[in-house]
């Protein structure tokens, strides 16, 4: 059976590093960047060239991509757009191409990709995301983007819903931090957003006047739509 382990900072990448060739990634930064990118695909946007740099971002302009960059929660100036998901509506995506840069998500995708498949995950695809890994059937890292290598709440959260998912699918695990992102989700599953008002990057949400993201980041699953990294670009698949 294949098996679960999460990844709770980038800064624990290099424990992970070895054999990723042959294993599966989940990429999970929900508030914003991945759930952004599944929103993208829901709404009908070609593929998405992710990016960890803002000037290699802008160059995509001339190729006639959207470009969408965020620093801080923030749009980047002089992008077509930043890192909200209502951003990303059908009347602008629908297919368009977007290359896009953001403070974590960006970064951990592009430190993954040597793995044998890159998945983007959100609340939003999580059961679709949970049955493409299971098809695939190769052991999975999640990997949490965390926030400037720190630990976060919200894609812990969330690694531990795709774990109990797949463990209900005959996945198994023997990995601690696997262990303490389930029961983090297992006690909070009925209360996610009252849960996260203490993280500090709904906190930030606040500052910046961005907190309706926050319901479209936690809606569960109104998505059948897969992203994963095919030569250097997302793209996505409806299950
Ligand atoms: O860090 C990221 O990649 C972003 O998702 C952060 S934000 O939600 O856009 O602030």
């Amino acid at each position: 059976m294949p098996k679960i382990e999460t990844l709770l900072s980038p800064a624990l990448f290099h424990l992970h590093s070895e054999g990723l060739e042959d294993k599966q990634v989940v990429i999970i930064d929900v508030l914003r960047a991945t759930t952004t990118v599944v929103v993208a695909f829901e709404n009908g946007v070609d593929h998405v060239v992710a990016s960890a740099s803002v000037k290699d971002t802008l160059t995509y302009r001339d190729k006639g991509y959207l470009v969408a960059a965020e620093r801080n929660g923030i749009m980047v100036e002089g992008f077509d757009l930043g890192n909200s998901p209502q951003d990303y509506t059908p009347e602008l995506v629908t297919g368009r191409n977007i290359a896009l840069t953001t403070t974590n998500g960006t970064r951990a995708l592009n430190m993954a990709e040597e793995a044998e498949t890159v998945w983007v995950a959100s609340f939003r695809n999580l059961s679709a995301t949970a049955e493409a890994l299971t098809q695939n059937g190769r052991d999975v890292l999640l990997f949490c983007a965390g926030w400037k290598d720190r630990f976060n709440m919200e894609d812990t959260l969330f690694a531990g819903a795709l774990a109990e998912q797949l463990l209900t699918m005959g996945w198994t695990t023997d990995d601690d931090a696997t262990f303490a992102a389930i029961d983090l989700y297992s006690q909070n599953s009925h209360r996610l957003e009252a849960f996260l008002e203490k993280a500090s990057h709904v906190q930030r949400f606040k500052t910046l006047h961005i907190e309706s993201d926050l319901q479209v980041c936690l809606k569960i699953d109104s998505s059948r739509t897969v992203v994963y990294l095919q030569d250097d670009k997302l793209v996505g698949k409806t299950l």
